[in-house]
């Protein structure tokens, strides 16, 4: 291996991007740590810094799963002093988590690229479904990482619930790594800390409010990442809204997930889908991820209604609800409200990736 390479390992750099990676000269490698749009913070031996895609490059990629996600490796011209850079070049992906999004024109969506290691989520107490976690095993299987299971929320349960839990896994035929522990306790979590291996890039994925950011937060010993109380029916409330990457102290690389509702697409009006769930369901299938049913091209809401599917009367509650609860300006602050946290994201990342 290349020297100028030998630093990216502790990024999760290998001998198979070694041997495919060729980035233009005078461009170097970086990897992907988040992604908010056109804005991408990147993280290289040096650091953590800040870089925008190429005009070049979104001119020739226009599919979603052809734009750099979190935990894909780039090549980016460095500005002198480091501080800010330009992506040209995506290296190719050795494996991906990603999902089809329904639809007429299938897509692909990406979650995070190059895992090595998918870990499942699910919590013990009210989360806790076979077949969805098989659906998310298939999943695993198709974009080539390894799976593992994680079971949480040990502790609002009887001790034999996650035993019986595990069993009936086992009986599903499912054979990947199953391990269960408590963030509030901590019993299992130096287990699992333990089988982390350095270098080694590990992606969390499962349901809203199962405990991901908060275990994530544990392991990196400080309130990196925002975590929020779920309602009693255990019912999340999708508090991440970014995908990010995290180094540990053991060396050990981590992909934080926003909850993913059932393999639909996450998509705007989230915050009231909850009390319309066929129109968050039908909304898996429309072309638009930010698509807000009122008139885009290829809306699976909007098709249904006029399919006679969806009563008009329903849909048009919806669209008032969404007044109501003054969507847009919401989703306003949450814009501005998302590029506040991306600074801070710069800023709490940079204590991650500082390999001093
Ligand atoms: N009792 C108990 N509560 C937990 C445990 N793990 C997480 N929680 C709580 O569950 C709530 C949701 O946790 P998060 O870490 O935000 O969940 P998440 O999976 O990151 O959710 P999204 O970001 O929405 O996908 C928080 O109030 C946590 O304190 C656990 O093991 N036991
Ligand atoms: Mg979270
Ligand atoms: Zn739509």
């Amino acid at each position: 291996m290349q020297d100028r390479y030998a630093e990216l390992k502790e990024l999760g750099w290998s001998e198979w991007f070694e041997a495919s990676a060729e980035c233009a000269p005078g461009d170097t490698v970086a990897r992907v740590a988040a992604v908010d749009r056109e804005l991408l913070v990147l993280v290289d031996g040096a650091g953590v810094f800040r870089a925008t895609l190429a005009g070049r490059y979104l001119y020739r990629h226009e599919l979603s799963h052809e734009l750099p996600c979190v935990g894909d490796w780039v090549c980016v011209e460095k500005q002198p002093g480091g501080a800010a850079g330009v992506v040209h070049a995506l290296l190719e992906r050795r494996s991906s988590l990603r999902r089809k999004s329904s639809g007429k024109a299938v897509e692909v969506q990406m979650i995070a690229a190059n895992v090595d290691v998918a870990v499942i989520v699910q919590s013990c107490h009210y989360d806790f479904n076979v077949n969805r976690l098989e659906r998310y095993l298939v999943m695993v299987a198709d974009g080539g990482a390894e799976p593992r299971v994680l079971l949480t929320k040990t502790d609002l349960v009887d001790p034999a619930v996650p035993a019986a839990q595990v069993g009936e896994i086992r009986a599903a035929g499912i054979v990947a790594p199953i391990a269960t522990l408590s963030n509030a306790t901590g019993a299992g979590v130096d287990d699992l800390e333990r089988s982390l291996q350095p270098g080694t890039t590990y992606c969390f994925a499962g349901s809203s409010g199962v405990g991901k950011s908060t275990l994530i937060n544990r392991l990196l010993g400080r309130e990196a990442l925002d975590t929020q109380a779920v309602s009693g029916t255990g019912e999340g409330r999708h508090t991440t809204v970014r995908r990010e990457l995290f180094r540990l102290r053991g060396g050990a690389l981590v992909i934080d997930n926003p909850g993913m509702r059932e393999f639909g697409i996450l998509g705007a009006g989230d915050g009231i889908d909850g009390g319309y769930p066929d129109i968050a369901v039908l909304s898996a299938g429309c072309r638009y991820r930010d698509c807000t049913h009122t008139g885009e091209p290829g809306c699976a809401v909007l098709g249904a209604v006029r399919s006679g599917e969806l009563a008009r009367e329903h849909y048009d509650n919806y669209l008032k609800l969404r007044g109501e609860s003054e969507f847009y300006g919401m989703s306003y602050v949450e814009k501005r409200k998302k590029d506040r946290a991306f600074g801070r994201f710069i800023k709490s990342a940079k204590k991650d990736f500082r390999f001093d």
